[in-house]
């Protein structure tokens, strides 16, 4: 049975499930044996991207998503967890969490939670951590929704080979639009108490002289509004952010992928992780594992691609890649691959403020302030001035910074353990630390306040050992042509956040979305046309 006589026999709509406003998967949409016109790996920003431009040029799309659909409510009534009690919805696969911010005042306040498919991995690899959301929508279910559209006088350092007055014309602005983004009201912002931690952030910004620029979000600041007024349910005001937020925000599943799927062209077949690619006749033969809620394989399934866009991250489409070279499968994959993985100079850290400035017991989990250094010849760094919300007043000021970290990472396959590493050292930061340091130093010393050195181990002042921002591992014009072609596979692409050489200058996902926009009109009008 094909598959679009399998939905239709199984009485699916998918227009319903976009009419409702949220992309749903189905229960069971990849057949063994299915073939498709295009299987998108991940359900991204890319893939999203990919899914819902494909679906409008008219071609039958199949995403692949390793992660939970997450459209039901849990027992306790809501879809994400709490943040202050997560429970095996918080984390991929573990069983005590590992919070980014993991200390405070001398010990560990991460919890034991059941082993599931929660939506936040934090995957281990040797000198980092990646946070990565899993789940349909990706990293949108997961992030602080800050939709930053880089400085155009930056972008020649981010993607030399692509038209910037193209990006600038037309792909950020279509990225925006499609994704929602919208400005902060800046008469609230000036009296929300859930914003006192930022302008007090800002206010020790300026008295140092650095520039500070308000950010766009996709959360909906109305109903942020409604928050703070006690009119709705609250949630980034609840403190929801990096385990799922039950309101307010506009991820892909109700944006992208809801126009997607609303075109009845798209199926999302959740808990379906890819696990190889091999050619087959003139299209690629896909390989995935269907997982329950414990990641246990349930079925093995096998679906024949014309066309294989690889939107699995940074991480996930590396790893892919580079296993599959290695192990033959596409073994004519350029040595590009795997290569040029950076975190976006990734580094955290805290001030201890006094007692004369407060940051607030009540924070809205979604930054919209930044500390613009980025000019700054000497260590180029844009910090977001980041919330603490644990309900409780800390007088904490929390920083997460991007900086123009010059290394670069590369994943090998290992053949003694099957598996894919990445050669990152946390020694690599101490250019981010020293970055953010030009910054913060001089923030502290006009304030007389110190560094918070409980806030990521035990006298350790910087998060220097994770990243919310993995970027690179198979590069624009580098692994692939200037839009995405793999070389030495006719039909392969890739869409996410690999292509982009290792930083953005700022967060990430307005350039992810843009320049999958750009790559998708043109691959849909010379391959597809
Ligand atoms: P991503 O969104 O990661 O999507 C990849 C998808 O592929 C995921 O859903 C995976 O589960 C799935 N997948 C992986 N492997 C497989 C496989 N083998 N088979 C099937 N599916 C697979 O990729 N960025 C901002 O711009 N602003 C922010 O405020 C911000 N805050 C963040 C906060 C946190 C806590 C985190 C973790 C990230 C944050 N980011 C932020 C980063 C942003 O979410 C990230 O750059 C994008 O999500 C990356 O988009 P991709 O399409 O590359």
């Amino acid at each position: 049975m094909s598959r679009r006589r399998f939905l239709a026999a199984t009485g699916f709509t998918l227009g319903a499930a976009a009419l409702a406003g949220r992309a749903v998967a189905t229960a069971a949409p990849a057949l063994d044996g299915d073939k498709v016109p295009a299987l998108v790996i991940g359900s991204g920003y890319g893939g999203s991207v990919a899914a819902l431009r494909l679906a409008q040029a008219g071609i039958d799309v199949l995403v692949a998503e390793m992660g939970m659909s997450w459209t039901k409510p849990g027992p306790d009534g809501d879809i994400f967890c709490p943040v202050l009690k997560p429970d095996g919805r918080s984390y991929w696969l573990r069983e005590t969490t590992d919070q980014p911010v993991g200390y405070f005042l001398g010990g560990s306040y991460n919890k034991d939670i059941d082993r599931y498919t929660g939506v936040l991995d934090s995957e281990g690899f040797g000198g980092i951590r990646v946070y990565q959301g899993r789940g349909v929508g990706g990293g949108s279910l997961v992030n602080g929704g800050m939709a930053v559209t880089p400085k155009r006088e930056n972008f020649g350092a981010i993607l030399p080979s692509v038209n910037a007055d193209e990006m600038y014309a037309t792909y950020y602005p279509r990225a925006n639009s499609a994704l929602g983004v919208n400005h902060i009201d800046q008469n609230w912002f000036e009296s929300a108490e859930c914003y006192q931690f930022a302008r007090v952030g800002r206010k020790h910004a300026e008295r140092s002289g650095f520039g500070w620029t308000f950010v766009p979000n996709v959360y909906d600041f109305e109903y942020m509004k409604k928050e703070q007024a006690n009119t709705v349910r609250r949630s980034a005001l609840a403190g929801e952010v990096i385990y799922g937020n039950n309101a307010g925000k506009r991820s892909l599943d109700k944006t992208y992928l809801a126009a997607a799927t609303g075109t009845g062209k798209v199926t999302i077949a959740a808990q379906h992780m890819v696990t190889s690619v091999t050619p087959s006749g003139s299209g690629y033969e896909v390989e995935m594992a269907q997982i329950d809620t414990q990641g246990r394989t349930t079925a093995t399934k096998k679906v024949v691609a014309d066309r294989v866009f690889f939107a699995a991250g940074s991480v996930g489409t590396s790893k892919l890649l580079v296993a599959m070279k290695a192990k033959g499968q596409l073994r004519n994959l350029s040595d590009a691959v795997g290569q040029k993985w950076g975190n976006n100079g990734n580094v955290m850290v805290g001030r201890a403020n006094h007692m004369w400035d407060a940051t607030g017991s009540l924070q809205s989990a979604m930054p919209c302030l930044g500390i613009d250094n980025w000019a700054d010849a000497g260590g180029p760094a844009f910090a977001e001035v980041a919330p603490f919300p644990s309900g409780i007043e800390t007088y904490v000021s929390l920083y997460l910074a991007i900086t123009k970290n010059p290394n670069r990472a590369k994943f090998t396959f290992n053949s003694g353990t099957g598996k894919v590493d990445l050669n990152w050292q946390t020694a690599w930061n101490q250019s981010s630390i020293d970055a953010a340091k030009r910054i913060f130093d001089k923030i502290n010393k006009k304030e007389g306040t110190i560094y918070r050195t409980d806030l990521f181990g035990v006298y350790k002042t910087w998060g220097d050992d994770f990243t919310y921002h993995p970027l690179g591992g198979c590069v624009l014009n580098e692994a692939t042509d200037n839009y995405g072609r793999l070389h030495g596979y006719q039909g392969l692409y890739v869409i996410d956040g690999a292509l982009i050489p290792g930083n953005t200058s700022v967060n990430p996902f307005v350039t992810i979305t843009a320049l999958a926009e750009r790559n998708i009109e043109r691959i849909i009008a010379d391959d597809l046309g």
